[in-house]
């Protein structure tokens, strides 16, 4: 491909929570660099990943779900969805196919935020159904495909599986059409514009959404305190600490004898581990501070909102 020819641009992963934004995103890096949970509101951040192709350079923005919920936290997330939006060449809204073909109740309060933004969009726009996977007779997703180009006959739709990988090919050749001409904005080695030690924090995030039951998960938030390479024996030494909002947490967060915390710190040492190719060796603190969600500085200091910061 001639340099000409070479496109460039931003796209943006935008939907309600759960739909499979993240799952995507890695999908197409054929890497993790966004955490995946099978609850909603796992994203924090917009993630970037970036896709370097002979012949393009695809930089993801992977964002909050679109949701209704109050507390400053919150409006950091939606913002960080919106500007993602604001930013981007092409838009990507993705749904959750199969929940609506089981709970049809849920799609008009899903895209009822997206619902006129998306409508009087010029920039091209992919509308993504995501999850077929879980629906053997494709028929059933008529009424959806119906609703979608009535309300948004700007868009093109496309029904993928993010897990499987059917339809990816065809969307990401929707995305790359519509990018710029342009040379890589970043070295076509470069997975993501994220700090590592923000991934990493993410990661211990991921193992606590995984270890901790119910709600509590959404209550916590790791910060990386400490990361220090020892280069001649090959280790990296990091303390990370998991803040919880209320005292009585803590003791949930660390577990029966510290077993949550002992599961949760070592499928994070082994990820972060990968990730850096490197031996680690991970501290992990539990600290309680009350209404972290509601302290924007503190929000701001552990790189929410601003991850470009940390
Ligand atoms: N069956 C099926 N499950 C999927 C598919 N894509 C994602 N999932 C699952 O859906 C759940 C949510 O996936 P995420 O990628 O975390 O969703 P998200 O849109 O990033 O969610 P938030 O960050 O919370 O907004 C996870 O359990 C995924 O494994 C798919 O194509 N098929
Ligand atoms: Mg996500």
């Amino acid at each position: 491909m001639s340099e000409q020819k070479h496109r460039c641009g931003w796209v943006a992963l935008m939907g309600p929570p759960n739909a499979g934004k993240s799952t995507l995103l890695n999908a197409y890096l054929g890497q993790k660099v966004a955490i995946v949970t099978s609850k909603p509101q796992t994203t924090r951040n917009q993630i970037t990943g970036i896709l370097s192709e002979p012949d393009s350079q695809v930089i993801f923005m992977d964002t909050p779900g679109i949701h209704k919920l109050r507390g400053k936290m919150n409006r950091i997330l939606l913002q960080a969805a919106w500007q993602a939006m604001a930013s981007a060449d092409v838009l990507v809204a993705m749904l959750d196919g199969d929940l609506y073909i089981r709970r049809p109740e849920f799609l008009d309060k899903d895209i009822e935020p997206m619902l006129k933004p998306i409508a009087e969009e010029t920039r091209p726009v992919a509308v993504v159904i995501n999850k077929i996977d879980m629906f053997a007779d494709k028929s059933k997703m008529l009424p959806l495909l119906e609703k979608i180009t009535q309300i948004w006959p700007n868009a093109e739709v496309f029904p993928i599986s993010a897990l499987t990988g059917n339809g990816l090919e065809a969307l990401l050749e929707f995305i790359k059409k519509h990018l710029p001409i342009a040379p890589p904005q970043f070295p076509t080695d470069q997975l993501s514009t994220l700090p590592i030690r923000f991934m990493a924090a993410e990661i211990i995030r991921e193992k606590l959404f995984n270890t901790l039951r119910q709600e509590l998960p959404y209550s916590t938030t790791v910060d990386i305190e400490n990361w220090e390479e020892d280069k001649q024996r090959k280790i990296t030494f990091i303390n990370a600490v998991i803040y919880v909002a209320r005292g009585t947490h803590k003791a949930m967060v660390i577990g029966k004898g510290g077993q949550n915390l002992k599961k949760v710190g070592q499928f994070a040492r082994e990820e972060i581990s990968t990730l850096i190719d490197q031996k680690v060796h991970l501290e992990l603190f539990v600290k309680v501070r009350e209404d972290w969600q509601e302290d924007l500085n503190f929000l701001h200091s552990i790189g929410l909102g601003n991850p470009h910061e940390m």
